[in-house]
């Protein structure tokens, strides 16, 4: 049975098992597992497409930073990449395809940005209005619209006066042309550094404004050859044991580059990287910075060191005190004359604040952003205490600085999927995270922070407001692939209905284990 739509005078309503939020590679690979397992579901997407980032971020050189053979699901691998670091109208094809090929179009609910989420404890049952008009129902709510999709302008003084063209890079002007244009990008994070040395090839001046140094490593970049793309596409093992090379590559850098000491080494070495590709010495002095390296993410670039070799290009490190019609006055009262900003300044990750305008209420009467108040905090990304039935991709620390964020998301969407089943299989209604097993959670994460670069001082998109890293799993993948292969019982409450029979919201775990025994027996 797919969505029964019922349309009364006041309102329509739309139901589905699942009410996934986002039509990104989170939403999509849930939509396919649930699909996969006969899990009746519905996509609600804001936007006129899907592909989340990859729908958005269409800069010159926006490509992805994982190799394209372990940035794709594992069970539908593309044999046709066409080189090791695809762009991104590649990634968007690839999802393109992935959503036809499993006609998950069908699925999908364009232009529909959920408004408000309620949780029905009576009946068990999520209600997700929608811009479109239309309410939502369902007993699960997935939570996939990703940290990255936000985009951040800051609030510089004099913004709005200026004469010039201005542009966030996830909001790229493809009708703008930078030809013979005086350019200021403010950042250098992942996006700065993959768009500043296309947009240098084609402006008259381009001024780079820089608050922190990037680490960046040059990127092993190669096309395929038609004989590679023949043998992954007509022997599959080779092309898996291609992608398990590229997992075991990656998976090794959490120890020899995300540990302090070999961060240490990899700095000497990308210092003498920075020596080979740039040949001003006091612009080299600029570039490095000051930071440890992996701390903030790192970045892969061949081009961006030896891109302020070039004589159209500089780079300014003090702060912009204000923008004025024509140009970017700096702290040292320098002006600098341009006719386009772009602004490479990165996103609002913080889920506080992209959901402060969406009220979501769970199954205690309790709004979502007050369980956050201390800070956004979830059961290995996927859950949170007091809201039964609700279900997140890549939530609080469960991003990675060093391997595929799709490996995690395939993780979390086999432990969701598993919940879901078990909770049908015991005849219960409503399954919710015990506190204390939320806590055990970030209890380990905060560990596992202990000797690593993430623990060496550093702000970023990675750390909440409270100056908390909310973003990163710390550790290897494989460790979060066992902690979420298999439903660890005792960490959930199962109801079989609200308020009857059930273990009371933050029982102890062992009063949760014998509800659990009692469900099983009954
Ligand atoms: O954003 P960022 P991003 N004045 O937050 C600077 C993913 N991604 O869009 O470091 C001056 O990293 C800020 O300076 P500082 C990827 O996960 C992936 O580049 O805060 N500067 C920083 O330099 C990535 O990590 C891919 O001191 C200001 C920059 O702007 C994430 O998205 C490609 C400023 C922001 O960097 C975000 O990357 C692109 C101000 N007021 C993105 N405010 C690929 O896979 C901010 N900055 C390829």
């Amino acid at each position: 049975m797919m969505n029964s739509s019922t349309k009364t005078q006041q309102q329509e309503v739309d139901s589905a098992a699942v009410i996934i939020i986002g039509g990104g590679l989170g939403g999509l690979c849930s939509a396919k597992r649930f699909l996969d397992e006969g899990i009746d579901f519905v996509i609600l997407e804001k936007s006129n497409d899907i592909g989340g980032t990859w729908r958005d971020n269409t800069y010159p050189g926006c490509a992805c930073d994982t190799q394209s053979h372990l940035y794709s699901y594992s069970f539908a691998g593309n044999p046709n990449w066409s080189r090791r670091f695809a762009g991104w109208s590649e990634i968007k094809q690839y999802i393109d395809d992935f959503v036809e090929a499993n006609a998950l179009e069908r699925y999908t609910r364009l232009n529909t940005a959920m408004t408000s989420a309620t949780f029905n404890n009576e009946k068990s049952l999520w209600s997700v209005t929608t811009s479109s008009g239309i309410t939502y129902e369902g007993q699960y709510f997935l939570l996939a619209t990703g940290p990255l999709h936000v985009p951040v302008i800051p609030n510089l003084k004099g913004a709005n006066n200026f004469d010039g063209h201005q542009f966030h890079t996830a909001r790229w002007d493809h009708d703008y042309s930078l030809e013979n244009k005086r350019v200021a990008i403010i950042g250098t994070g992942a996006s700065g550094v993959q768009v500043i040395p296309e947009v240098a090839k084609k402006a008259k001046k381009l001024s780079v404004f820089q608050r922190s140094g990037a680490w960046v490593l040059p990127r092993n970049e190669r096309p395929y050859s038609a004989l590679t793309k023949w043998i992954f596409r007509n022997i599959p093992f080779a092309r898996k044991l291609y992608r398990s090379f590229l997992y075991v590559a990656n998976e090794a850098r959490i120890f020899l580059v995300f540990q302090k000491t070999g961060g240490r080494i990899s700095e000497l070495l990308i210092r003498q990287y920075i020596k080979y590709q740039v040949k001003n010495k006091d612009t080299r002095q600029k570039l490095i910075p000051t930071y440890n390296l992996g701390c903030k993410r790192v970045l892969i670039s061949s081009q961006y060191y030896k891109t302020f070799n070039r004589e159209n290009v500089d780079i300014n490190l003090d702060d912009i005190a204000a923008i004025e019609k024509n140009g970017v006055v700096t702290s040292q009262g320098d002006f600098v004359p341009v006719d386009c900003i772009i602004y490479a300044t990165g996103f609002d990750t913080d889920p506080r604040s992209y959901l402060s305008q969406v009220p979501i209420r769970g199954s205690q009467g309790k709004l979502l952003l007050d369980a956050w108040k201390g800070g956004p905090e979830s059961y290995y990304g996927i859950t949170t205490p007091g809201f039964a039935n609700f279900f997140q991709l890549i939530g609080a620390n469960t991003g990675l600085g060093h391997n595929s964020i799709i490996f995690i998301i395939e993780c979390q969407v086999n432990l969701i999927t598993k919940l879901i089943k078990q909770a049908k299989q015991r005849s219960v209604s409503q399954v919710e995270v015990t506190s204390e097993a939320a806590k055990d959670f970030l209890d380990t994460v905060v560990n596992l922070f202990d000797g690593t670069v993430w623990d060496t001082g550093c702000r970023s998109w990675y750390h909440s407001k409270e100056g908390l890293n909310f973003s990163i799993w710390p550790a290897s993948t494989t460790r979060f692939w066992l902690k979420t292969l298999k439903v660890r019982e005792q960490d959930f409450e199962w109801r079989k209905r609200a308020n009857t029979g059930s273990t009371s919201v933050g029982a102890t775990r062992e009063q949760s284990v014998s509800r659990n025994a009692a469900l099983e027996n009954s």
